[in-house]
């Protein structure tokens, strides 16, 4: 415990230095607040909600995953004689007007040459996984909506990985080159702006909806935009003379209450984009887990090490924040010829204090250098057998150095949520930041 109160000290220390430097020479992967936007939700008085749904999903798949069908129209579904009906079109399909839900014959009409693709359903469900995977860096509030598509909320997240349209870009930055695919983005202080915003540039989109311009942002749009409009009640507000959310806004709430009755609340607060639904995670996220890829293959062990305890006390803190404990702690090792091992310790009791998930993960680490010395490409670390059951705690203070190993970590929690990530690093991350420090690549 002495040495972890000195790796602490020294961290402090180091805080006045730290503060001072500009934030691109700040330790490699540890992304320092961006001004731009973090200025309007700093003080957390709105939400970040990240609405992202890929383009073209299943065409973009095929397309991605057969390079000779590049820039040619592609459709999932359907078939050439005609039978069945479009699933989806990529976008040099659609050029030619067709789209999701069309007869197959009607798209052949539109597009003969158009390549039409048997649906891999199984494919594109374990790519969807891969997405979630990837939210899941990033946030344990990701509420999915279908395979491509999903809500995430993250508030409270800029300390560690910077405001929400930061977290966007890089979300979207990751998914193109992990997996190759593109995914629109809306970034926006509710679900309702979010969903909008991701839909209005796409493909490729990537829309930012600041708080203090949802008027602005609303008004031109069409009234289709409004969720629960479609072409009847579109047509319907037509004729009251409204085309866009701009003149529903204008629309006396007497009007609006005669023509649309219980409706009428709903779209009055959608046209003021009013939106107080939370994101609500389907399930809590399997594995809380961070990695890194080294630019350079890595086969000193004390790097390793050194590596393995950052990515551990990035876990831990990310526990912490969303108050989740987890029991089983793996560390993922990726050789230089693309050999992957995953190692796996399930603890006796739940935790989420960095010092106790540390003694299991570096055990693992060293068990496995023990037997094998080749150079690592990628170090990965999570812990699963997540529970939220805050009375699961109560085991931890059993041991009196638990506890104030978990008070350390609070302490470093709090000082990081003010001063940024990089305030408080522990002995030994310092000492390989000051031999890597700009050389590997972190994958958030
Ligand atoms: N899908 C389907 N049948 C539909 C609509 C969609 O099978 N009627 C499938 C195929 C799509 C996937 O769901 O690829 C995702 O649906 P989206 O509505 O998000 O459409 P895309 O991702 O294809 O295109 P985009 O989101 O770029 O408009
Ligand atoms: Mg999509």
């Amino acid at each position: 415990m002495t040495a972890i109160r000195d790796r602490l000290l020294a961290g402090l220390v180091q805080m006045y230095s730290i503060m001072r430097c500009p934030a691109d020479s700040c330790l490699a992967g540890l992304p320092f607040p961006q001004p731009k936007h973090s200025e309007k939700f700093k003080n957390f008085r709105y939400n970040m909600i990240l609405h992202i749904d890929m383009d073209a999903f299943y065409a973009a798949v095929e397309l991605r995953d057969d390079p000779g069908l590049t820039g040619k129209p592609v459709v999932v579904g359907g078939s050439l004689s005609g039978r069945g009906v479009v699933s989806a079109a990529s976008y040099e399909a659609r050029k030619y007007g067709i789209h999701s839900a069309m007869p197959a014959a009607q798209a052949v009409r539109l597009c003969p040459d158009a390549v039409f693709i048997k649906p891999r359903m199984q494919h594109y469900a374990a790519i969807s996984k891969q997405i979630r995977e990837i939210f899941f860096r990033f946030t344990s509030l990701v509420e999915p909506l279908s395979l491509d598509e999903a809500f995430l909320d993250v508030t409270g997240c800029e300390k560690l990985f910077g405001d929400g349209p930061s977290i966007g870009k890089k979300i979207k930055r990751v998914i193109a080159d992990e997996l190759g695919l593109v995914a629109s983005v809306g970034v926006a202080p509710n679900k309702y702006l979010a969903k909008v915003a991701s839909d209005l540039e796409k493909p490729d989109g990537f829309v930012i909806v600041d708080a203090d311009q949802v008027e602005s942002f609303l008004k031109p749009l069409s009234i289709s935009r409004v969720w629960g409009v479609g072409p009847e009640t579109a047509k319907k507000f037509n004729s009251f003379g409204v085309q866009t959310i701009g003149q529903l806004r204008q629309l006396p709430r007497d009007t609006l209450e005669r023509a649309f009755g219980l409706n009428s609340e709903h779209f009055w607060r959608l046209a003021r984009g009013l939106d107080t639904r939370s994101v609500v995670p389907d399930r809590m996220a399997k594995t809380v887990s961070h990695e890194t890829t080294f630019s350079t293959d890595i086969d000193n062990d004390d790097a390793l090490m050194a590596w393995l305890l950052e990515l551990t006390d990035q876990v831990g803190r990310r526990l912490r924040r969303h108050g989740i404990l987890g029991k089983t702690v793996q560390i993922k090792v990726r050789f230089s010829g693309f050999d992957t091992i995953v190692r796996s310790r399930t603890q006796a009791a739940p935790s989420h204090t960095t010092q106790v998930l540390w003694e299991t993960a570096q055990d693992l680490l060293a068990s496995v250098r023990r037997t094998d010395r080749r150079s690592v490409r990628l170090l990965g670390m999570g812990v699963s057998n997540l529970t939220s059951n805050e009375k699961k705690q109560q085991g931890l203070f059993d041991r009196d150095d638990q506890a104030k190993a978990n008070r350390m970590d609070v302490a470093a929690d709090r000082i990081r949520d003010r001063f940024g990530g990089a305030a408080v690093k522990r002995g030994s991350s310092l000492a390989h930041e000051i031999k890597y420090q700009g050389d590997p690549r972190v994958i958030e």
